[in-house]
C-alpha cells in the first residue's frame, strides 16, 4: 500500500545535501519535527518546523544526551497503521504519526579516526539516533526510513515519480538499508572496545614475566613480558629465544595477510618464502624453493593443518620454529622426533592493535600497519593496464613489502615470493638485490610482479626493473616526480599502479 507522507522528524549530524529533500517534503506539505540543530538548519531554509521538544513537552537534557527519546516520538513512529487499539493510544496520548524518519548519526568511526579522547569517542555512540532508525525500519509497513545521505536523492525522485508516495517494497529495501546501518554503526563501536590496550596487556603480563637465556646476543640479558601459553600450546622443543620471539611475532603478522592456503618462511623477521596454494603441502614446496639457503634455521608458519605428507617434506629442513593453527597425529609424530625443534600450536587469540618500543629516554606507541589495499584500490597510472592475474599477484606481493624491512622490493608470480630485496638504504639497491637473488636461484623474471614499499623518488627502478623483465610494477605513489617513473612505465610498455598508501616497516 502507498503510504503519502504527512510527518516528518529529521535529525542528522551532518546536514549536507538535505536541503532539496527538505524543500521537496515542504511542497507536499510535510510537516516537520527536528531536533536542536536540524531546527535552525530548517528554518533558515524559511521552512516551518515544530522543534521535538514542543512534541514532547520535554526539554533536550543531560548535554543533549536525550532529546528523542521519548514515547511522544516513539509511539508516533511505532504504532501499527491498521491497528484499531495502537489508534486510539495515539489519539488518547495526542501523538501524531510520523511516516517519514531521517537520521545522519553521530559520526562515531570518524571520531575515533581522529585519535580524539575516550571520553569524545564515548559521546559519539548515538543512542536516540540509532533507536529512531531500527524504530522506523521496524514499522517500515507504515513509515519510511532514510538512514543515510546515500539515499536523499533515491527518495526526492521516488516522491517525484509516485506523487509523494513510496511503495511497501521501497520501504522495507530502505529498512534493510537501515539495519545494515545500525549493525555496522555497532560493528565499529564493538571493535573500539574490543581493541586490547597494549599499556594494560603489558601492565597485566608482568606478573607473567619469563626470564629468557638471553636477549639479542648471549652478553645482553632478556626477559619476556607477556603470556604466551596464552597465544600458543607448545607441542615439542626448547624455550623460545629472544630472536624467536621477534620473528615469531613478525610471522604471525606476515600470515594473517592470507586467506587462502600460504606458507611462509621467515629469517630475521623478514620473509624468504612465500606461497599462496591449493594445498598446504604444495604452499610449502614452493615457499620453499624462494630460497632454500636462507630457509635453514628459519621460523615457518603457515595459515593451514599440517599433515602427514607435509610434515615429511618439512622434515627434510633444519628449522627453529614451526607455527600452524593444527597437525595431524602423524605430523606430530614426525615433527617432534628431533628433540630441539620448537613446534607451536597457535590458538585463536586477539592480538593489541598498537605496539610501543622505547627509544631515548621514552617510548614510542603507534596503531599497527593493519591495512592493505585490495586490487579494487589500485589506481592503473600506465597506458598498459595489469591483467587480473598481475592484480592478484601485486595484492600478493604488496602484503609481503609491508612485512619486510625497509626500503623493500618484493617480486610475485602466481602467488609465490620470487625474490626481495630488504633493509637496504636506497631503493635501488633493494631492486638490485632482488634481481640478482632472483637470478641466482634460477627465477626468470619475465612477466612477474613487483611491489615497493614506499614510491620511487626516480625513474631509475622502472627502468631496472622493466630491464629484467618486470612486467607489473605497484608503488604508493606520491613523489614530485610520479610522472617520470610512469612516463618510463610507458616507455618500457610495462604497468603501473599506485595505491596511496604506504608500508614502512623499521
Ligand atoms: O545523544 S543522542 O544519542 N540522544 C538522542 O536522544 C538523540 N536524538 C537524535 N543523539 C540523538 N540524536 C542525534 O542527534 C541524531 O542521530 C543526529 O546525529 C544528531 C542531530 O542533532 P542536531 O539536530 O542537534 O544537530
Amino acid at each position: 500500500h502507498p503510504v503519502k507522507i504527512k510527518n516528518t522528524l529529521v535529525s542528522v549530524y551532518y546536514k549536507d545535501g538535505l536541503a532539496p529533500l527538505v524543500e521537496l517534503l515542504n511542497k507536499y506539505g510535510v510537516t516537520f519535527y527536528s531536533t536542536g540543530g536540524t531546527e535552525t538548519f530548517i528554518k533558515d531554509l524559511g521552512i516551518p518546523v515544530v522543534p521535538v521538544e514542543d512534541l514532547t513537552s520535554y526539554p533536550s537534557i543531560l548535554g543533549g544526551r536525550v532529546k528523542t527519546l521519548h514515547p511522544k516520538v516513539f509511539g508516533g513512529i511505532l504504532a501499527r497503521r491498521p491497528l484499531e487499539s495502537d489508534q486510539q493510544q495515539l489519539a488518547q496520548y495526542e501523538i501524531p504519526e510520523i511516516d517519514l524518519v531521517i537520521v545522519d548519526l553521530y559520526p562515531f568511526e570518524e571520531t575515533v579516526a581522529s585519535g580524539a579522547a575516550e571520553q569524545d569517542i564515548i559521546e559519539k555512540i548515538d543512542i536516540g539516533g540509532i533507536s529512531l532508525i531500527r524504530a522506523a525500519a521496524k514499522n517500515f509497513n507504515d513509515v519510511v526510513i532514510i538512514s543515510s545521505k546515500n539515499d536523499y536523492k533515491e527518495l526526492e525522485e521516488m516522491l517525484a515519480n509516485q506523487e509523494g508516495n513510496t511503495s511497501l517494497e521501497q520501504r522495507k529495501e530502505f529498512a534493510k538499508r537501515a539495519f545494515n546501518t545500525s549493525s555496522h554503526y555497532d560493528t565499529a563501536i564493538f571493535n573500539y572496545f574490543n581493541q586490547e590496550n597494549p599499556i594494560e596487556v603489558f601492565k597485566q603480563s608482568e606478573q607473567k614475566a619469563q626470564v629468557l637465556r638471553y636477549g639479542e646476543n648471549p652478553h645482553q640479558k632478556g626477559i619476556f613480558f607477556g603470556d604466551l601459553d596464552n597465544m600458543f600450546d607448545k607441542l615439542n622443543g626448547k624455550e623460545l629465544s629472544y630472536n624467536n620471539l621477534v620473528d615469531v611475532d613478525a610471522a604471525v603478522a606476515l600470515i594473517d595477510e592470507f586467506q587462502e592456503p600460504t606458507f611462509a618462511i621467515l629469517k630475521h623477521t623478514n620473509a624468504c618464502g612465500v606461497a599462496s596454494r591449493p594445498t598446504i603441502k604444495q604452499a610449502w614446496i614452493d615457499a620453499l624453493a624462494c630460497d632454500p639457503v636462507s630457509a635453514f634455521g628459519g621460523v615457518l608458519i603457515t595459515n593451514g593443518e599440517v599433515d602427514g605428507a607435509t610434515a615429511t617434506e618439512i622434515n627434510n629442513l633444519f628449522f627453529e620454529v614451526l607455527i600452524a593453527p593444527a597437525y595431524s597425529e602423524e605430523a606430530i609424530a614426525i615433527l617432534t622426533a628431533k628433540k630441539n625443534r620448537i613446534i607451536l600450536v597457535r590458538k585463536d587469540v586477539k592480538l593489541p592493535a598498537q605496539q610501543f618500543k622505547t627509544l631515548l629516554n621514552g617510548v614510542i606507541l603507534q596503531d599497527k600497519d593493519n591495512t592493505i589495499e585490495a586490487p579494487e584500490q589500485m589506481v592503473a597510472v600506465t597506458t598498459v593496464k595489469p591483467t587480473a592475474e598481475q592484480l592478484e599477484d601485486l595484492y600478493f606481493a604488496n602484503k609481503i613489502v609491508k612485512h619486510t624491512k625497509s626500503n623493500t622490493i618484493v617480486f610475485a608470480k602466481n602467488g609465490t615470493l620470487l625474490a626481495s630485496g630488504v633493509g637496504q638504504t636506497s631503493r635501488v639497491d633493494a631492486l638490485k638485490q632482488a634481481i640478482e637473488k632472483a637470478v641466482s636461484f634460477g627465477f626468470d623474471l619475465q612477466g612477474c610482479s613487483m611491489a615497493s614499499d614506499a614510491f620511487f623518488p626516480f625513474p631509475d627502478c622502472v627502468e631496472i626493473a622493466s630491464n629484467a623483465g618486470i612486467a607489473a610494477v605497484l608503488q604508493p605513489g606520491g613523489s614530485i616526480k610520479d610522472q617520470l617513473s610512469i612516463d618510463m612505465a610507458n616507455e618500457k610498455g610495462i604497468a603501473m599502479v599506485t595505491t596511496g598508501v604506504r608500508h614502512f616497516k623499521h
